[in-house]
């Protein structure tokens, strides 16, 4: 029989995973272009993208919405995937008033999980439900992940259709159903290194789970901590796309001394495609690329990130997040890109979140210039709202200013330690807000940007720090614990990690919910199976190395 799968993609968000994943088991994907498609599947899969409305809207106008549902009511093989899972019950808290599919009884609803975090993002387990057929696909044994901010919950009338469920704080959620030939995944295989690939490999050849242990079943299950590596990227000198690494932004070879010497070349430290997968193989829970010189001309043009995606997401598992240029431009031939026809870009090409820096801090700065008041007019709201909060990154890029007193300034501040204090011994500081790598610094301080961000729809911070950048001193604590406090949105924790302890002093002493290092990965000082090794020995929930 032809190993054929028929993929139903409306064309929002990054379907190219698991197009990868499908093609990397040996299957042929045909594509459904209108109803027929559906009619002749022999097995579907739906790996539902966006927010429920617009995947609603989008089937509805592709007039899919029908061909699914009768598909579905046929009990006919379908794997649904995140919205592909929550479309099947009958309506969801994030678009009130829209129909889903109403294949299983009940509504999907917000995390109500506070002071947790909201998306749910990153890697968990899922817990065995009793029941009398087995889980087809899912031994419990699996770490898997997750990125949503709704959830569908238990109750009597949808019990049968439950085949495992996970813990976020004190809800328990659906992460997985199961009913005759119907799967459908809270998390996403394509995204869940090869146990994910695997998960998808059982549907696809109706390769059952074979043994299941007890403890498997109804046990609690953990969000655990992430560790990202990131790979700035840029053309050097010679025209070659590399990886680089700067101290402190500064991305040129010291080795002359001199800061304007003519011979300092732009440190060369790999190329992105091959590094990304060697992380993705010694077990990087996220890849982060970010292009450093999208400030220049024409971000997408200039760079070619989008083929640095596309041969990524072919053998590389895990969330893939690009950072640099995500604003709008106009190109040399004078076309008119907007920041979401960037993102799109970016998505189509393999991208499962995007990352701004510069043009949040204007984001930032027209939105408290106007009282907080939202227009939906700005790139953060524009994007997260066709693809939801959870793939809208912010990139802070702050530089500590030095003051006497809080009374020096209206930012907010912090106090630093003795052995850190100012030039001119100053005791406090705040964090300024900088744009273009570091090179401009604004009237912006970090908790005003990551507040207004938030408020805009973002859905996660990245939170560099531009002295502890490359120094391999640790992370910035109190900064990093300030930040956390000020927004509900996750923080992943960057600059400064020299040793696999100061991962765990920062899961230890901040609510981050992930740590990202560049350099000392990079010049492989430290291994990243040693990072997650030690987290595991100081008992930070952290997935294993081998995923
Ligand atoms: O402003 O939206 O076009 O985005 C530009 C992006 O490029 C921003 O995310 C900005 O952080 C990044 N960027 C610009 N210039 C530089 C540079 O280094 N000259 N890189 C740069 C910033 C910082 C970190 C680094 C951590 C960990 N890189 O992400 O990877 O500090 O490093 P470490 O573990 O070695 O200490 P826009």
């Amino acid at each position: 029989m032809a190993k054929e799968v028929t993929l139903l993609d409306y064309g929002a968000g990054n379907v190219r995973s698991i197009r990868n994943a499908i093609t990397r088991l040996g299957f042929t994907i045909i594509d459904v272009k209108d109803a027929s498609d559906i009619e002749s599947a022999k097995k579907l899969i739906f790996p539902g993208v966006g927010a429920f409305k617009s995947a609603v809207e989008n089937l509805h106008e592709k007039r899919l919405f029908e061909p699914l549902k009768k598909y579905l009511q046929a009990n006919r093989p379908f794997f649904g995937i995140c919205i592909g899972l929550q479309l099947l019950f009958e309506g969801s808290d994030e678009n009130p008033g829209v129909e889903g599919l109403g294949i299983i009884p009940g509504r999907i609803t917000k995390f109500d999980v506070a002071p947790l975090s909201v998306p749910h993002m990153g890697w968990n387990g899922v817990s065995l439900v009793e029941r009398e057929d087995k889980c087809r696909v899912l031994s419990g044994d699996e770490i898997l992940y997750f990125v949503h901010s709704y959830c569908p919950l238990r109750t009597e009338k949808n019990a049968e259709w439950i085949a495992t469920a996970t813990n976020y704080g004190k809800v328990e959620f659906i992460s997985s159903v199961q009913r005759g030939n119907i799967i459908a995944t809270q998390f996403h295989p394509e995204k869940s290194g090869l146990t994910g690939v695997n998960v998808l490999r059982r549907f696809l050849e109706d390769d059952d789970v074979k043994d299941v242990d007890i403890k498997n079943f109804s046990r609690p299950t953990t969000l655990r901590k992430r560790v990202i590596a990131c790979l700035d990227v840029r053309t050097n000198d010679e025209g070659d796309l590399v990886v680089t690494k700067g101290d402190q932004y500064d991305v040129r070879e010291t080795a002359k001394n001199d800061p304007n010497h003519p011979d300092r070349k732009v440190r060369n430290l790999g190329k992105p495609v091959a590094l990304a997968r060697r992380y993705f193989e010694e077990g990087a829970d996220e890849i982060t690329f970010l292009n450093i010189t999208s400030f220049r001309e024409s971000p997408l043009q200039d760079s070619p990130m989008l083929r640095v995606l596309e041969e990524t997401s072919e053998n590389v598992f895990v969330p893939l997040t690009i950072g640099g240029g995500i604003r709008s431009y106009t190109d040399k031939t004078g076309r008119k890109w907007s920041a979401l026809d960037v993102a799109n870009q970016y998505f189509r090409s393999g991208a499962d979140k995007v990352s701004i820096g510069s043009d949040a801090v204007y984001c930032a700065e027209d939105l408290i210039s106007r009282s907080g008041k939202c227009l939906g007019n700005t790139a953060i709201e524009e994007i997260s709202r066709v693809y939801g909060s959870q793939a809208v990154v912010i990139s802070v890029d702050p530089r500590r200013v030095f003051v006497n007193s809080p009374k020096d300034t209206h930012h907010t501040v912090l106090r630093v330690s003795d052995d850190d204090r100012g030039p001119n011994g100053e005791q406090f500081c705040w964090y300024q807000c900088t744009v273009r790598g570091g090179r401009e610094g604004r009237d912006l301080d970090a908790h005003q940007l990551v507040k207004s961000c938030e408020t805009l729809g973002a859905g996660e911070i990245l939170l560099n720090c531009i002295h502890k950048d490359g120094t391999k001193s640790g992370f910035d604590i109190p900064f990093i614990e300030s930040i956390c406090n000020s927004v509900t949105i996750p923080v992943i924790a960057s600059s400064g990690a020299g040793t696999p302890q100061h991962f765990s002093e920062v899961f230890a002493n901040t609510t981050a919910e992930a740590a990202l290092a560049a350099g000392i990965f990079h010049r492989k000082e430290v291994p990243l199976q040693s990072v997650k090794a030690h987290l595991q020995s100081s008992g930070i929930p952290t997935r294993s190395a081998q995923g």
